[in-house]
């Protein structure tokens, strides 16, 4: 048993390797380090813009939004690590800013106040789409491209990474679909039902 389970590591480790970077799973920025208590997963993966949001969604998250140089510089010292060994100048990853009409919003709405340009950016404005540049000056300042894959080619590095608020705040800031609002007042009728029997008894 014990051989078995060794081996199975020593499969896990060789696969590690063969890969060379492996995506370390969310990290949470803890309330307690002044965060907000999301968690963030860098996810190596060669998506346009588009796919990297539904594949951030089907995830249960959405792809990060950066709000603030707080969060900026803990996303960004998370993606320097996660790409330590890659050559940074082939490097980036896409954020959930996007462009509609001339104004640049996040996929959660959140207001569009903090930014991060690299120099000379927004430059095109038929690029929409946000992603944080791995090369220098500025590493993983923003950049916007257009809704399409890596151009880096195969020696670049090209990724999303997905934001995810704990299930209690979500509960909280996500709107009832009409559906969950008709099963809650049916199972709060229930619950009154139940009350005024036990009252009558
Ligand atoms: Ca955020
Ligand atoms: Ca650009």
């Amino acid at each position: 048993m014990k051989k078995i389970l060794l081996n199975g590591l020593a499969c896990g480790l060789c696969l590690v390797a063969m890969v060379g970077i492996a995506n370390a799973g969310p990290m949470t920025w803890a309330i307690a380090d002044g965060g907000n208590g999301h968690s963030y997963e860098i996810i190596d993966s060669n998506l346009s813009w588009t796919d990297a949001k539904d594949a951030a969604e089907t995830a249960g998250g959405y792809l990060a939004t950066i709000t603030s140089a707080e969060e900026q510089l803990f996303v960004s010292t998370l993606v320097g690590n996660h790409v330590i060994g890659a050559t940074a100048d082939n490097t980036g990853y896409i954020i959930g800013g996007f462009k509609v009409d001339e104004q640049w919003q996040w996929v959660t709405s959140e207001p569009w106040d903090y930014k991060y340009w690299r120099p000379n950016e927004p430059n095109y404005s038929y690029e929409n789409y946000l992603y944080m540049d791995g090369r220098s000056p500025i590493q993983w300042g923003w950049n916007n491209y257009v809704d399409v894959n890596c151009w880096y080619g195969e020696s670049g590095l090209f990724g999303y990474i997905v934001e995810s608020a704990p299930v209690i705040e979500r509960r909280f800031t996500s709107v009832p679909e009409p559906t969950t609002l008709l099963l809650l007042a049916t199972g709060l009728a229930g619950i009154a039902a139940v009350n005024i029997r036990r009252h009558k008894k």
